[in-house]
């Protein structure tokens, strides 16, 4: 059938089951905006300003389990996604990014609002494609999103030029992709998994150290049984949050910089690391030559080249960490032999694990004044964990994912490789977006919030719901903690003193402003901007001399935290 570019993207778009998409217009995405103008089975959130939209989609997907999609134009459009595709990239998050091009006759002539855009985020995609013919769209879009769910996921950039999508061509949608060169390995090698078995019924001291790819390949349900079968404790990344519950007894909280006491202890002590779907990040790892240092480690992977990148590994298994973990289980089963004296072996360690973490809780200085973790305990009391919260970055990040109990997978959109400042409130915007009933909880610092504060007119004029909690301690806190532990106070570019009201800039944009300055004020205004039914924005005056504890200083190991 013959479709124009622009129709065709549309059909495609439906082939793909895609609902909503996050967009900004200019002159090289006319046509597509043009034809999305019939199509109203295909929701268009826009935004005011591209990397709103990227993070949006972003958020949608992190939320929702699905490719998150947006559209904008060539040039400075395309330029303005770059982080929003480099924070995704960072934490393999599936996104079809559509970028528009001038005119195929003026790529390279440095023409109006011409950039190379595929040329700037090579780096920071999965794949790219710069689309030269209308008949190549249709297959182009197929393989974009293909490419971007399947094996490690990741964002893939579509270019498509003005021109292509007013051009006619032949619209067929085919329902399978081969491209030669990409072939994702999801079963991990049973040879390898039985070896990993062997080694973890031998060990005395086990620990699992999962991340992001419980989340994405679905495997939470097969971790908390692995783990419960032979009561091996877990501990987990920032990505991982919410993949096994947080209030599981054998669960010993995050690990790495800011991670628990007892879950950066175990890791030194133990004797078999069971690392699935974690790449080692240094956040996590500390110093790497003292990482579990007397410990023999599995890691099971999805990306072959993430395997002894960072650590060096005894056992690797590459592939889907939800398979791989059926099989452990399989295998347990089928052969009891092995894993016979477990639990009840290893239970000095976990009794071990239990003293670590009840002499050294995750704990704050109660001293009348109000202070951020008592408020994100409220929250999570108040939400009982059923929240969505995205998070920005800095000691707003780090407190939630500390004292916020997260229990499903899901439940936290944060961005962990990159640390981008600006991702939560747009994220938080996508997923209120996937899912219009649920509380969606941006968790903000002062900083942060206005780096995408823009975005409240997207949430006003979309009546998105969305809660902004900003934990407003007046500086950029987390580059002021690093300062008056290692840089003797001097507080250079981190005071915020000159900020927005923030409640008047919420109501200037129509959302509703809410401020808490003392300790009891904090529940009955949360309850109330929790049901208010509005875009709401809470400035929380917090004690803006809390540090986030316990912390690892850069490049030292796991067991030297400075606690509280
Ligand atoms: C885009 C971006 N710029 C700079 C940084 C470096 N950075 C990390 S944390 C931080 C401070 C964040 O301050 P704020 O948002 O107020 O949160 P707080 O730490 O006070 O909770 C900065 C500047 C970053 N992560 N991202």
């Amino acid at each position: 059938m013959k479709k124009t570019g622009a129709q065709i993207f549309i059909e495609s778009l439906r082939m793909e089951g895609v609902d909503t998409i996050f967009c900004y217009p200019g002159g090289a995405t006319l046509y597509i905006t043009d034809a999305l103008y019939y199509a109203s089975d295909i929701k268009q959130i826009i935004v005011r300003h591209e990397q709103g939209a990227v993070h949006a989609s972003d958020g949608y997907s992190r939320a929702s389990g699905k490719v998150g999609v947006s559209l904008v134009t060539s040039g400075p459009g395309a330029t303005n996604t770059v982080t929003g595709i480099a924070t995704a990239y960072m934490d393999s998050i599936p996104l079809v990014i559509f970028s528009c091009q001038v005119n195929t006759m003026l790529i390279g002539n440095d023409a109006f609002q011409e950039a190379d855009i595929i040329g700037i985020t090579r780096p920071c995609t999965k794949h790219s494609y710069l689309v030269r013919d209308v008949n190549d769209l249709a297959r182009i879009i197929k393989e974009a999103f293909y490419i971007a769910r399947s094996g490690r996921p990741g964002p893939v950039l579509v270019d498509i030029p003005k021109d292509v999508s007013a051009n006619i061509g032949e619209f067929k949608y085919t329902d399978k992709v081969s491209i030669r060169s990409y072939k994702p390995t999801y079963i991990g090698h049973a040879g390898q998994i039985k070896k990993a078995i062997k080694l973890i019924a031998s060990s005395k001291r086990p620990v699992l150290y999962t991340g992001g790819g419980i989340i994405s390949s679905g495997a939470s349900a097969e971790l908390l049984k692995f783990a419960e079968k032979l009561s091996i404790p877990v501990t987990n990344t920032l990505m991982g949050l919410g993949g096994f519950p947080g209030n599981h007894p054998l669960f010993l909280g995050m690990l790495g910089m800011h991670g628990t006491y007892a879950a950066n202890m175990a890791i030194t002590e133990s004797d078999v690391v069971i690392a699935v779907g974690a790449r080692f990040d240094d956040r996590a790892t500390g110093k790497v030559d003292e990482f579990a240092a007397h410990a023999k480690i599995i890691h099971v992977d999805i990306d072959p080249t993430s395997i002894s990148k960072n650590i060096k590994v005894d056992i690797p298994i590459v592939g889907d960490s939800r398979h791989v973990l059926k099989k452990m289980l399989d295998f347990i089963e089928e052969d009891k032999e092995d894993t016979k004296d477990y639990p009840a072996s290893i239970s000095e360690w976990t009794k071990q694990t239990k003293k670590w973490q009840k002499e050294y809780p995750l704990t704050y200085l109660k001293d009348g004044t109000l202070k951020p973790q008592y408020v994100i305990e409220k929250i999570f009391e108040l939400t009982k964990g059923k929240a969505i919260i995205a998070t920005e970055v800095g000691q707003n990040q780090m407190w939630t994912a500390q004292f916020y109990k997260f229990l499903k997978p899901r439940s936290i959109l944060t961005s962990g490789g990159l640390g981008t400042m600006g991702y939560g409130f747009p994220a938080s915007i996508g997923a209120q977006v996937a899912f219009p009933d649920k509380l969606v909880i941006n968790m903000a610092g002062d900083g942060s919030i206005q780096m995408n504060i823009q975005e409240l007119a997207t949430a006003v004029q979309f009546n998105l719901p969305v809660k902004v909690v900003i934990l407003n301690n007046r500086y950029l806190g987390m580059v002021r903690q690093w300062q008056e532990l290692f840089y003797e106070k001097r507080y250079n570019w981190t005071q915020m003193d000159h900020a927005p009201d923030f409640v008047k800039l919420a109501e200037a944009y129509g959302a509703a402003g809410y401020r808490i300055e003392k300790e009891d004020e904090v529940e009955t205004v949360l309850k109330e901007a929790f049901q208010n039914g509005r875009p709401t924005l809470i400035d929380v005056r917090i004690n803006p001399d809390e540090s986030v504890y316990p912390m690892v200083p850069a490049g030292a190991p796991l067991s030297e935290m400075l606690l509280v």
